[in-house]
Order: C-alpha cells, then structure tokens, then sequence
C-alpha cells in the first residue's frame, strides 16, 4: 500500500542528499495523507510515518554517523519535513472527522415536512357521565358516594335485604354463582347494608356501580350499572322521599317534571313505589324504584326501627343515559365503537 522506504545510505550518500531531496520526499508523503480517506487508515499511515520503525526515524537514526556539520544541516531538513508531515496529519485529521460528521449528520436528517401522526383526545364513557351528573345532584344534597365489592356472598346481597332463599325474587334476579354462598352481587344495595352495618345513623349515601344478571337480549346485558341511595335519620318519611326523587329527577333531566308514584312491592322495602316520569310525547315512562326501608333490613344491620327510618331507591343509569342521550339501543354502551364513543368527547 504505502511504499515510503529509505535505503540504509552511507553517510557519504546521505551527505549527498539535497534539501530538495528532502522536499521530495515530503511531497510524496503528503500526498498519500492527503489522499487517505477515512480516519482508519489515516491512523495506519501515522502508525507508519511517525512510529520507531518509519522511514523517517530510520534517517534520523542514519544521521549518527554524520559530522557535526553534516547533523546540523540534515537535523534542521528533518526537523522541517517531521513538522510538515505532523501538521499535514492534523489537518487531514480534521478534515476527515469534519466529513465523518457531515456524512451522520446527512444520514440523521429528519424530514420536517412529513405529517405528523394525529394525538386524538380521548373522553369519558356516557355510563361514566351520566352517573357523575346523578353524583352532582346527591353530592351537593350531602350524600357520599360508597363503593363495595363486586362478587359478594348471598348473605349481603339476598339475606340481609329479606329476601330468604326460598323467595321468588331470587329466581327474577337471575344470579351468576360461584357457588353455593358466592355470587356476582345483582344490585349494589349490600353496599348500603355494608354501610349500615359499619356506620352510625343518620345516613346519607349513593351506591354507583357494576351489577351482574344472567341475561342476555336486546334490552338486558349480563352487566350493567346501578345507582341506589339510602337515607336514614330519625324523621324520614315518604314525604320526604318523593321529595328528594321529585328533586332529583327535575335536576337530572334539567326540567320541571310530571312525576307519579305508583305503589309497587320490593322485599326491602315498605311500602314500595315505582316512579314514572311525563314524557314530551305524553307517555309515562318508568324511571326507577325506591321505598320506606323495611324494619326487617334495618335490624339485620343493627338499627332500631323505633328510633329510625329511611328511604332507599334504586335505579339503572343506562336506562337514564339512554332517555338523556335520547339513545334507543342498549348494545351501543358496550360495544365500544369509536364512531359511537366520540360523540361524547
Ligand atoms: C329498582 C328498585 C330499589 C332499593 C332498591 C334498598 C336498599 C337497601 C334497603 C332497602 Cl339496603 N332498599 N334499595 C329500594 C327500593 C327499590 O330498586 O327498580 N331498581 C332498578
């Protein structure tokens, strides 16, 4: 590759060398530098040309044999061509990493006028919004919201609301079981016996959540989400009940309503009503259940039914997102279609 070599020259001969010689030889140095191409072998000629075994040293070592004379002239030759071919290197050095650099730099280019892949926002489920605008109501009425597990035993969810095992309206409620004392809670009131078991009266609280039916079909989904609400203090009556209904429901729909009251029967309950709402088109639409808490539930969980009553109800939030979203298809809340899903964004 490189072919720089000096022959082992007497020191007549190296006498006889001219700076012009030297000069010569130095071009053709900076030539092969010059002509280098990448850092690596820019190294392999400096390993070359400045190592204890280039050209140049072996001159250097030549010039022993010369006369103080003779080492003074070709010393001050060889200082010059090793200083040239030093700074040859350094700049081609730089040179080169200056190129290195543009070429990564040309490989990393980053083409700004590309467009950008959209960022889209998500938002919160109808189910989510609906049951946060039922929170708004209750929360500023001085209610809490309480939230109780979702696979429960038959004790909260059936026994303690009096609904013994032999009753028909286990049967109606069509319970996924695990076994025989573990079930998918069919509606969120042991949660509420949970909170009168573990609290003192007076009470004032909503139970959102999850509930479980078997039963599958255009109107029903083996899933969907309940609101209950309980209330219990010393002077609870339906009066009371129809009121804090009536009120929840004009702040609900954002109007004065036409509500009715139609008795009704529930286990837990007594007595018991089914609530309807006046539709615009004149139809009485079925809205939710609610009652005077049976002395029964009120004991099993520790409260005297002498010295307190309450109310609770329960209702559907699809049922009441469906009538707020004017949504006739149960299906859409769980089907996630995004086309469907970013109306609500
Ligand atoms: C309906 C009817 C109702 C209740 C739920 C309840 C809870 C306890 C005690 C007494 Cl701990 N009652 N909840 C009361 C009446 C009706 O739900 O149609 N729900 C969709």
């Amino acid at each position: 590759m490189n072919t720089i070599t000096i022959p082992n020259l007497a020191s007549e001969q190296l006498t006889k060398l001219t700076e012009q010689d030297f000069t010569q030889f130095g071009e053709r140095v900076l030539e092969l530098i010059a002509n280098t191409h990448d850092e690596k072998s820019l190294s392999e000629l400096r390993a070359l040309l400045q190592g204890k075994k280039s050209p140049i040293s072996a001159l250097s070592k030549q010039m022993g044999s010369l006369d103080a004379d003779g080492k003074k002239r070709y010393g001050a030759y060889l200082h010059e061509l090793r200083t040239r071919i030093g700074s040859a290197f350094d700049e081609q050095n730089d040179k080169l990493a200056k190129l290195a650099l543009h070429a990564k730099l040309a490989s990393e280019q980053i083409d700004i006028s590309l467009p950008a892949r959209h960022i889209t926002q998500g938002g919160l489920h109808p189910i989510t919004l609906t049951t946060e605008r039922m929170k708004q109501f209750f929360v500023q009425a001085g209610f809490s919201v309480a939230t109780g597990p979702e696979v429960e035993s038959d004790y909260y969810n059936f026994e303690a609301l009096n609904i013994p095992s032999h009753h028909p309206a286990r049967a109606m409620h069509d319970t996924f079981y695990f076994d025989a004392h573990y079930l998918l809670r069919t509606h969120t009131s042991s949660v509420q016996i949970r909170t009168m078991e573990n609290s003192e009266p007076p009470l004032r609280i909503i139970c959102p959540g999850r509930v479980y039916r078997c039963d599958s079909d255009q109107t029903h989904s083996p899933m969907f989400h309940q609101m209950e609400g309980l209330m219990i203090s010393k002077s609870s009556s339906f009066a009371e009940l129809k009121g804090v209904i009536h009120e929840f429901l004009n702040a609900f729909f954002g109007k004065e309503l036409t509500v009715r009251f139609r008795p009704s029967f529930f286990p837990f309950t007594e007595p018991s009503a089914e609530v309807d709402i006046l539709s615009d088109t004149g139809k009485w639409l079925e809205v939710l259940g609610c009652g005077m808490v049976h002395p029964q539930v009120l004991r099993n969980c520790g409260i005297d039914p002498e010295q307190y009553t309450g109310f609770a109800f329960g209702l559907g939030i699809e049922r009441f997102a469906m009538l707020y979203y004017g949504i006739d298809d149960l299906r859409v809340f769980f089907q996630n279609d995004v086309r469907f899903l970013k109306q609500f964004a």
